[in-house]
């Protein structure tokens, strides 16, 4: 993955995504600046722990009204609106391109959603008899079974077995 950005710019100068070795130039970009970069642990101290993603995978309902920032329920506690803040911290603690809306640009950004999905997938099976809520009649909130822009023929409903695409060593 590289290491930390450099203190003057952010700049990574080290591993396989150092442009200044010649490689991971950035096409979709918010300035001129063709660079990766990241500043390790100075928007926010800690990482999360394993007990906080314990706790938030022990959250029972998937999701709760008003279907938004504010509502409880494990989709938000995961996203981290609210509660210990799982997936936000983690752009956050990354910095640089991480906290930004030029995320992808960062490939510690596809390992980090990556976990988060194994996140849900190890949430669904701890709980069984949940699924993803709302399930239907809720405006301009994707129910589970209306399709999902930007692709407009796929809906949660489609998404929740995954297992068929692949699956992870959730450990239980
Ligand atoms: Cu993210």
């Amino acid at each position: 993955m590289g290491g930390n950005g450099r203190s003057s710019d952010g700049q990574v100068t080290t591993g396989p995504f150092a442009h200044s070795a010649g490689n991971w130039t950035l096409t979709v970009r918010p300035d001129s600046r063709p660079y990766l970069r990241r500043s390790l642990a100075s928007g926010i101290a800690q990482l999360p722990s394993r007990s906080e993603a314990d706790g938030v995978l022990a959250i029972a309902e998937y999701d709760a009204a008003p279907w938004n920032s504010t509502s409880s329920g494990f989709r938000n506690n995961l996203e981290g609106w609210r509660g210990v803040n799982l997936h936000n911290r983690v752009h956050v603690w990354v910095g640089g391109m991480m906290s930004t809306g030029m995320s992808p640009n960062d490939p510690v950004f596809w390992l980090h959603h990556c976990f988060i999905d194994k996140l849900w997938s190890e949430w669904q099976k701890r709980h069984p008899s949940a699924g993803y809520l709302p399930t239907t009649g809720t405006p301009n909130v994707v129910d589970l079974n209306e399709t999902m822009k930007p692709w407009n023929d796929v809906t949660p409903a489609d998404m929740l077995n995954h297992s068929a695409r692949y699956t992870y060593d959730t450990g239980f």
